[in-house]
């Protein structure tokens, strides 16, 4: 061994597993016997806006095959109560948060209103039909505008329908822009779009009557927040709650969000029935019922210098918010945070309004308010460009932040109180990197023969700076096996970022171990009840530094026991492929396993007495060296904890063609420098870039959230909600890596989960603006949109 793995492109363990269908997700967990598994299902409102008048459920309680059906009515205590609002904020003063099942009023389509417990779903279903609800709707507010007219209002109680107002300052943003030699004004928007992981949200529960226990099958980033949650509201200890999450088939953000109504509403019907209960989110209540992001409105004033030199930048948006507010303000204070990416205005002003509409809910998806803000930024900076006939990179080279810099304070403070401060990047290498990488300088050559062929072709560029692996901490416990295999459990969930194998990379190494004798455990609270989840691209740096530090933890107790054994001084061992061996004699070891049995008296004596301990070959032992007062078991547990967050970067540059007659986007090259610090995979690295690059492109071109005026909303199914398959995704993608190391963790690590999808709707934009001379303002853009826009401006 002692190659280090830290670094390679190991191939993924988990995927064989994957591609062979053996994935056990939340829908294939058998607790009993199928029969004895009941199903739930729940009945949704179908109004954007309503006041319940009456839920009548009487034609259900005796139907054959139906265990229980509920309404607000029925729940008591904490489940009575208005679910969590997750993460408060000062600034949050109008937060609200849905009931379990709706009380009184219903404020989006989709909303749970009843909650049924069956033989099978299709009884379920069924009796979802018969019960009958008399609503008296109310006019629905849909879309920033409408919220902003407030005409109309989500909740009665919360005027202009604003959940909260917030503002910063860095300098004097108004005057500097007053007094700049150039001022520009523009209007940016991104549509609500959403997460579609292919596996949806599903729960299963059982209760133990005998020893008094729930245990939780769950789909979900965050698996002790499911339990502190439903802990809470089922009025249960923590340790009377376990939960599972088994192979989760994606999340993409949507799945942090807990307790969600049915995980509360499965586990209590658990409970109650004494069998399990299963609920397994369809498609159509993906999309109306679990949670939505993206659409905001900014409005920026900029001024600059000659050389495009930011004096002063001043942005006011609204985020719409949907219909509560479970995240807090999350997104928009990341888009107000981060929407300056790597560049470094003289002064900044940043204002948000964050709305109520009488839509899905919002939280934090995959890039969380960073596309948004990136958008607002990079437009910005192209819209400086073509004022001053510059070209577009010398703008943004006028403006980075210079590597003689870091760390840099923004002067903005976080979600969390603390001061935003950049730790590590080169900006300007990687501004060269991607004009290499995509031939920044034989473009306008490119497109001169090309629009000699009467073709329409136009470049891009979007740059973006992501916080990422947020605290407040993340633990790992690493348990060395008698036979020397390695057990590391962190309490992180995975979706299919790969942690199975990153994770076991990071404790081979420490260790020096096989990595196949690694085997990683993940999101069971069995194995780690503390945790705080898989989300803000945070796995890598938070849990991939506590595995580090547990492992060195066992190093040194194995180092410990193996003098010891060997009589010899510590400071002259060293491990070696699973073994701790005496410097300069290898035959002079003990294996890693030996150790485990040599730190457990117990089986000391067992494997002693059954002869067993011969095989350990290291004098002769009388007791198992593990000193009285050391702990017995060869492991070891650490928590790491940062005091704030690390800064990747990255720059994206699209080359796209638009077709002159039907104004179709094709995108005919796209190329990715990356920093993601240290990586322990460069592989996985790629793989999430890409994964976000192609998402990235479903908001640029395609996803959209398409609702009427009365809050229906009209693409909720994937027969109407487009997506791009792979003949939309640009067969080559050049993605090139800059490794500025963290100083902040102890592998220099920072996240990469996010980063693909951050600036992709931007250098889309440019690159359509560039290809067609007009302003692209707003996205997804679709052909018909292009299409109108050029009529528009030939208008003119
Ligand atoms: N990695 C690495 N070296 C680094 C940084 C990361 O090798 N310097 C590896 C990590 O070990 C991990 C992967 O890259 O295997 C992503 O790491 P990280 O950036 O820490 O992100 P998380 O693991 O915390 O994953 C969360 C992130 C988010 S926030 C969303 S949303 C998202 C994403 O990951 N959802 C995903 N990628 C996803 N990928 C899949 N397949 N499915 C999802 O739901």
């Amino acid at each position: 061994m002692s190659t280090q793995l830290f670094g390679e492109k190991v191939p993924r363990v988990e995927d064989q597993r994957f591609l062979r269908g053996q994935g056990r997700y939340v829908d294939d967990v058998l607790v009993d016997t199928p029969s004895a598994t009941l199903h739930a299902a729940v009945l949704r409102s179908p109004h954007a806006h309503a006041r319940i008048l009456d839920i009548d459920v009487s034609d259900v309680i005796d139907m054959d095959g139906v265990h229980l059906v509920w309404t607000h009515e029925d729940l008591a205590g904490a489940m009575a109560e208005p679910l969590p609002l997750l993460i408060p904020h000062p600034a949050l003063t109008h937060g609200r948060t849905q009931y379990t099942l709706a009380k009184d009023t219903v404020n989006y389509v989709g909303e749970a209103v009843a909650f049924v417990v069956a033989d099978d779903r299709y009884l379920a279903e069924d009796a979802l039909g018969r019960i009958s609800v008399s609503y008296e709707p109310l006019p629905a507010v849909v879309g920033i505008e409408s919220a902003r007219a407030a005409e109309n209002l989500v909740h009665d109680d919360v005027p202009g329908n604003v959940a909260a107002r917030m503002e910063q300052n860095v300098g004097d943003a108004p005057t500097a822009i007053d007094a700049a030699p150039h001022v520009l004004e523009l209007d940016l928007s991104i549509e609500r779009s959403a997460a579609m992981p292919l596996e949806g949200r599903g729960t299963v529960a059982r209760w133990d009557h005998d020893t008094s226990r729930l245990q939780v099958w769950t789909s979900t980033q965050a698996s002790t927040g499911v339990r502190a949650a439903v802990a809470a509201k089922l009025e249960l200890d923590l340790g009377q709650v376990d939960v599972i999450c088994p192979d989760t088939g994606g999340g993409f953000g949507v799945k942090i969000n807990h307790p969600w109504p049915e995980d509360l509403l499965v586990t209590r019907a658990a409970q109650v029935t004494g069998q399990a209960v299963k609920f397994t989110e369809d498609r159509r209540e993906h999309f109306i019922s679990a949670a939505h992001e993206r659409a905001q409105e900014h409005h920026i004033r900029v001024g600059f210098d000659d050389q495009g030199r930011v004096q002063g930048l001043d942005v006011e948006f609204w985020h719409d918010n949907g219909a509560y507010t479970p995240y807090g303000l999350i997104v928009p204070i990341i888009t107000s945070t981060q929407l300056l990416g790597p560049y470094k205005p003289a002064n900044y002003r940043v204002r948000f309004d964050s709305l109520y509409t009488n839509t899905v809910i919002v939280t934090p998806y995959r890039g969380a308010g960073r596309p948004q803000g990136c958008f607002a930024m990079e437009r910005t900076i192209d819209a400086i460009a073509a004022h001053l006939g510059l070209d577009r990179t010398a703008v943004r080279a006028a403006n980075l932040i210079q590597p003689d810099e870091f760390p840099y304070d923004q002067g903005l403070i976080f979600q969390d109180g603390r001061p935003l401060i950049y730790d590590s990047g080169d900006y300007p290498a990687m501004l060269e990197k991607i004009r290499k990488l995509i031939g920044w300088d034989e473009f306008e050559q490119f497109k001169a023969e090309a629009e000699a062929e009467g073709r329409r072709v136009g470049i891009g560029l979007g740059c973006y700076v992501e916080g990422t692996g947020v605290g407040p901490y993340e633990g790992a416990h690493v348990h060395v096996e008698t036979s020397g295999k390695v057990k590391v459990a962190t309490g992180l969930t995975t979706q299919g970022q790969g942690h199975q194998t990153a994770f076991a990379q990071v404790v081979a190494d420490t260790l020096d171990v096989p990595m196949e004798d690694v085997e990683v455990v993940t999101g069971d609270t069995r194995r780690m009840s503390y945790s705080v989840g898989t989300f803000a691209s945070r796995a890598a740096v938070m849990s991939g530094s506590a595995m580090h530090l547990a492992a060195l933890r066992a190093k040194e107790k194995a180092l410990r026991l193996a003098a010891d054994a060997l009589e010899a001084d510590e400071a002259d061992l060293k491990m070696v492929d699973g073994s701790v061996q005496v410097k300069g004699s290898p035959s002079n070891s003990i294996a890693l396993g030996t150790l485990a049995v040599l730190s457990n008296p117990l089986r000391y004596a067992f494997d002693k007495a059954s002869q067993a301990a011969t095989q350990f070959s290291v004098g002769d032992q009388d007791k198992p060296p593990v000193d009285e007062d050391d702990e017995p078991g060869l492991e070891g547990r650490d928590f790491y904890s940062p005091n704030r967050s690390t800064f990747a970067s990255g720059m994206h540059a699209a080359i796209v063609e638009t077709d002159p007659e039907t104004a179709e986007i094709k995108i005919l090259r796209y190329a990715i420098v990356h920093d993601c610090g240290r990586m322990i995979n460069p592989m996985i690295v790629e793989g999430q870039i890409h994964g976000g690059m192609a998402q990235g492109i479903g908001g640029a071109l395609y996803e959209r959230m398409a609702y009427d005026d009365s809050g229906q909303l009209l693409n909720a199914s994937f027969m109407d909600f487009l997506m791009p398959y792979v003949t939309e995704i640009p067969g080559e993608i050049d993605v090139d890596h800059l490794e500025t190391p963290s100083p902040l963790n102890p592998l220099g690590i920072k996240g990469a989960g996010e980063a693909g999808v951050i600036p992709v709707s931007a250098a889309i934009a440019a690159a359509v603006e560039n290809a067609e001379g007009f302003s692209i303002t707003s996205m997804p853009i679709s052909p018909a949109e292009l299409y109108d826009l050029r009529q528009r401006h030939a208008e003119h």
